[in-house]
C-alpha cells in the first residue's frame, strides 16, 4: 500500500485564502486534520472560514502586496500554527482583457503588484524559516496563461510566466534542503476570477463558464492536496490542468 503523509502532520498557509481555489484548499486540508493559515483581505470571509472548522483556522488579514505587514504577519504566528510546512502562494488576479495600447496602467501594476511582488513577498517572509527547520513545500498557482498566450491576456499571463520561471528556479536553489516546490497551473476554473477581471460584471463574469462545465476551486484544491501529501522523496514540479471542453487557440494571420 502506497504510503501518503499524514495531512494532520501539516501546517498550510493559504494566500487568497477567502474565495475561490484557495477557499477550496483552506476546507480541502482542514477537512482532512490540517492546521491552515488562511489569508486574505476580507475579515468577514476569513472568520467565516474559521468557524467551519473551530481550532484548525488561524486567520490572517493581510495584503500580500505589502512586504512590511508580510513579514510582520508571518513573524506574528502563534503556536502551532508558526511551524508551518506547506506555503500555498495562491493570491492573484487579472484585471480586464484590453489590448495592450489600450488598457489602464493601474491595472497593469496592480497585477504586477500582486501577482509578482505579492508572491515574492510571501516566499521571501516564509521560506527561510522552512529551511531553517529542514521540512516545507512552497506551492504556487501559475496558470496555463503563463504556457499559452491569448489577446488581452498580456501582463496576467506574463506575471504567471514569472510564477512558472521562479518556481523552476526556487527549486533549483532549495532542493536538497528538504523544502519542495510546487506550480500548480490551472486552466478554466470557475471562481470570483472573472469577476474580478470584469470589475463586477456578472453577467459578463457568469459568460465566461455558460454553458461549459469549468473546473472548480475543488478540483484544484485536490491537486494541492496530492502534491502536499506525496511522501517527501517525491516533488512534482508542476500540474498542469485545463476543463476538459478548453484547449489551446489556433495560430492567427491577420489579413
Ligand atoms: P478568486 O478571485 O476567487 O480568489 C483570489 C484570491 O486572491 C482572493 O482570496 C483574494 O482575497 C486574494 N487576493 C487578491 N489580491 C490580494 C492581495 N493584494 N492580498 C491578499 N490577497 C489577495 O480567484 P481564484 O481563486 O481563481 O484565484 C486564485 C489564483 O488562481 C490566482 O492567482 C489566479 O490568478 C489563479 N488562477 C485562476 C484561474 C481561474 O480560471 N480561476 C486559472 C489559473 C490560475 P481578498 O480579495 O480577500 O484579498
Ligand atoms: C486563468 C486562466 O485562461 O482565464 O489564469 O487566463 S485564463
Amino acid at each position: 500500500m502506497y504510503q501518503m503523509l499524514d495531512p494532520s502532520t501539516l501546517t498550510v498557509l493559504v494566500t487568497g485564502g477567502t474565495s475561490g481555489i484557495g477557499a477550496a484548499t483552506v476546507r480541502r486540508f482542514a477537512g482532512a486534520g490540517a492546521r491552515v493559515v488562511a489569508i486574505g483581505r476580507r475579515a468577514e470571509r476569513l472568520a467565516d472560514l474559521a468557524s467551519e472548522y473551530p481550532g484548525l483556522i488561524h486567520t490572517v488579514v493581510l495584503d500580500v502586496r505589502d512586504w512590511d505587514a508580510t513579514q510582520a504577519a508571518v513573524a506574528a504566528l502563534p503556536a502551532p500554527f508558526a511551524s508551518y510546512n506547506v506555503v500555498f502562494a495562491n493570491a492573484g488576479l487579472a484585471l480586464g482583457l484590453e489590448p495592450a495600447h489600450q488598457v489602464a496602467m493601474s491595472d497593469w501594476q496592480q497585477m504586477v503588484d500582486t501577482n509578482i511582488t505579492g508572491l515574492l513577498n510571501t516566499v521571501r517572509a516564509t521560506l527561510p524559516a522552512m529551511v531553517e527547520r529542514k521540512e516545507g513545500h512552497v506551492v504556487f498557482t501559475g496558470s496555463v496563461a503563463g504556457d499559452y498566450p491569448y489577446p488581452g491576456g498580456n501582463t496576467y499571463g506574463a506575471s504567471k510566466a514569472f510564477v512558472k520561471q521562479f518556481a523552476l528556479g526556487l527549486w533549483a536553489d532549495v532542493a536538497g534542503t528538504g523544502v519542495r516546490v510546487t506550480n500548480i497551473e490551472p486552466g478554466l476554473t470557475e471562481t470570483e476570477f472573472s469577476l474580478v477581471r470584469f470589475k463586477g460584471d456578472e453577467a459578463r463574469a457568469d459568460g465566461v463558464y455558460r454553458g461549459v462545465a469549468p473546473m472548480t476551486g475543488e478540483d484544484i484544491a485536490e491537486q494541492v492536496f496530492f502534491a502536499c501529501n506525496l511522501p517527501r522523496h517525491v516533488n512534482i514540479n508542476r500540474i498542469q490542468a485545463m476543463a476538459s471542453v478548453q484547449a489551446f487557440s489556433p495560430l492567427t494571420i491577420k489579413r
